[in-house]
């Protein structure tokens, strides 16, 4: 097995400002902090990678800006201008709601991560490598077509698929979106288009508020298409497991992708401040290779995870390289913080957790391969 890795040191570079969520504002008691998504998570995450010698074993994939064209394949000329004025300014910007702050030179950032997504796509689909990591950042998922938001400038996975559906000969295409958060900016990208089938498993109204309930399904030709997987907050491994199990694989056997991309978030891991999931690495590795199984089944393999969300420095590390290791088949070092998140309770299944995922596994007999 061949895994196709990106990283960029101005992922790095990504200044998220200095405020822990919305600038620091002493009038409103808000202190100076790093932000919770501050970009050092994703570099300790790459530096872990490197260090523990699994960077070896992964092909390295170059990264590459997206053109303006291909941005606005999902996104609105007056997005795109907004983001390209604002990144002119000596202090930078802000994606669209206040707390997602860029800094001078954002768009080039942003405008490579999504050119890395691209960039790894190609890798995939055209056989250099089976399957792919793109540790971009910022992350994507919650980017509509006229505004970023959540932390997200543009939708880096939208960017992509659309990529690989115009330029590369696939039609059907997947995203299994594990971020705990709700990724409604991929969903509204493709709401009515029956070619991409998106299956978003998130904590049940977290963010953004009020998004991803079961009952959207998108709309028009793209009715059934939307899956959400809402799951109530406190859901552990045994949660994780049973939707993987009984939504995830299953809908994906049914649609028959020819190339499946993930929305990787470690957010639902334990230790995360932005969320409220107890998941450990495990999880990770099991939601990893469900959908491996899946792209082997339909798409000969082709699979791409792109970073999202994740905010505990100390857990996304270790979460990003067991599920590295797992797609490129590599024994690594033992995650060191296993015992501590898998030994605490709550990773058995509950009945309300079961009863979250049911609701959605009802709704896969409508989505065929056609
Ligand atoms: C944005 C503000 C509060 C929660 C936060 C979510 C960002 C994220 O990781 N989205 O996937
Ligand atoms: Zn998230």
């Amino acid at each position: 097995m061949t895994t196709g890795y990106v990283w960029h040191e101005l992922f790095g570079w990504h200044d998220t400002g200095s405020g822990p969520l919305f600038p620091a504002d002493p009038a409103a008691g808000i202190q100076p902090l790093a932000h919770l998504a501050h970009p050092d998570t994703k570099r300790r995450m790459h530096e872990l990678i490197a260090v523990s010698g699994l960077l070896d074993h992964l092909t390295r994939i170059p990264t590459r800006v997206a053109t303006e064209a291909e941005i606005l394949r999902v996104h609105t000329p007056e997005h795109v201008e907004r983001i390209q004025r604002e990144s002119g300014l000596p202090k930078g910007g802000d994606a669209g709601d206040g707390f997602s702050p860029f800094g001078k030179g954002g768009y080039d950032i942003a405008a490579l991560a999504a050119g890395s997504a691209i960039a790894m796509v190609e890798a995939v689909a055209g056989r250099s490598v089976d399957n792919g990591y793109a540790l971009v950042n910022p992350p994507g998922h919650h980017a509509l077509p006229g505004t970023g938001m959540g932390f997200c400038i543009f939708n880096n996975v939208a960017v992509a698929v659309r990529h690989a559906q115009a330029e590369l000969g696939i039609r059907r295409v997947a995203v299994v979106d594990w971020d705990v958060h709700h990724g409604n900016g991929t969903q509204a990208a493709f709401a009515d288009d029956p070619t991409v089938l998106t299956i978003s498993l998130h904590q049940d109204n977290c963010f953004p508020p009020d998004s991803g309930p079961v009952t959207d399904r998108g709309r028009g030709a793209g009715t059934g298409y939307d899956l959400n997987i809402p799951m109530p907050p406190g859901t552990g491994d045994g949660g994780y497991r049973y939707a993987a199990e009984a939504v995830i694989a299953p809908a994906l056997e049914a649609f028959r992708p020819e190339l499946i991309v993930v929305a990787s978030g470690f957010d639902a891991n334990g230790m995360d401040p932005l969320a409220r999931q107890l998941i450990s690495s495990r999880a990770f590795v099991h939601l990893t290779e469900t959908v491996m199984a899946a792209a082997d089944s339909s798409a000969g393999g082709r699979l791409v995870l792109v970073q999202e969300g994740g905010y505990s420095p100390v857990y996304v590390p270790f979460c990003g390289l067991l599920t590295i290791a797992t797609l490129a088949g590599v024994p690594v070092l033992e995650d060191p913080i296993l015992p501590i998140i898998a030994g605490q309770a709550g990773h058995e299944l509950e009945p309300h957790q079961k009863d979250a995922v049911d609701r959605a596994a009802a709704l896969v007999t409508d989505i065929t391969a056609g």
